[in-house]
């Protein structure tokens, strides 16, 4: 090989490589930007009027709030509209995400004295938070919360393997029967970032705006069984495993602000 010739294939080979590089990063940036999928966008209004967490649903913001679906069964066998409904409305004011629910449920089951014991063994519903609407994984950290809420109010999630902890503090809620196994389920819920610290003192996160947040609702159903017989959601899930909630923010839906 002459001279010229290395230098010419010397200079091809240059090319070659860093063009490989940048494609490289390019790909990597569009897969920082597509982390979080929105796949279940949904707009909240503010609230018109101040929202009471009582379990009724008298105020005007509930009023002039559409109802959205809690309809993929995410755990067990599909349910009949006797065994299993589920609706929600959302509102929010700067201080907090609101929630109403209703539920029709059979046979509301509580069975645990201690809340910390087998928390998603009985009837609650779990509200999943990403206050920044990253996605990502969350099982022992928080980047985001699976709170679950129990008939008496106690809100329960995970801060590390094995280690359940009361958030009562970030959720106050109030379940009222509103008919024949019927159940309105009315929450206020203070959001907090991915720096929360549990046990220290943390700073409420103010909502505005246009603020994205990372939302999905969901029930475990308990009727006469061991263990929970259904876990049903707000979001379809892809895949075979649909218990993914409480571990990857990615499934969750996302919910933008609106005035
Ligand atoms: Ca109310
Ligand atoms: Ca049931
Ligand atoms: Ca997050
Ligand atoms: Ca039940």
């Amino acid at each position: 090989m002459t001279f010229y010739k290395k230098l010419l294939f010397l200079i091809c080979l240059l090319l070659i490589v860093s063009c490989k590089n940048k494609t490289k990063k390019i790909v990597v940036e569009q897969k920082k930007v597509n982390q979080k999928v929105n796949h279940q966008l949904n707009a909240v209004q503010e609230a018109t009027d101040v929202i009471l967490v009582d379990g009724q649903a008298n105020e005007t913001t509930w009023k002039n709030t559409k109802w959205l679906p809690i309809n993929q069964v995410w755990l067990g066998n599909p349910v009949d509209s006797t065994d299993f409904n589920g609706r929600y409305k959302l509102s929010w004011s700067k201080e907090a995400l609101y929630v109403l629910v209703e539920i029709n449920d059979d046979l509301l089951r509580d069975t645990f004295q201690n809340p910390l014991e087998r928390w998603w063994d009985e009837d609650c519903v779990e509200i999943f938070i990403d206050e920044d609407n990253s996605g990502g994984d969350h099982q022992f950290n928080h980047n985001a919360f699976a709170y679950h809420i129990d008939t008496k109010g106690n809100v329960v999630d995970i801060i590390a393997e094995n280690t359940p902890k009361l958030f009562n503090d970030h959720v106050q809620s109030k379940m009222v029967i509103s008919g024949e196994n019927t159940y309105r389920w009315e929450f206020k819920i203070s959001l907090f970032s991915d720096d929360f610290e549990y046990g220290k003192p943390n700073q409420k996160v103010a909502l505005s705006v246009n603020k994205k947040i990372g939302f999905a609702i969901a029930y475990c159903d308990n009727d006469n069984s061991e263990h929970r017989e259904n876990f049903i959601g707000s979001v379809a899930v892809e895949g075979n495993d649909k218990d993914r909630g409480w571990i990857d923010a990615n499934i969750f839906g996302t919910i933008e602000l609106e005035d």
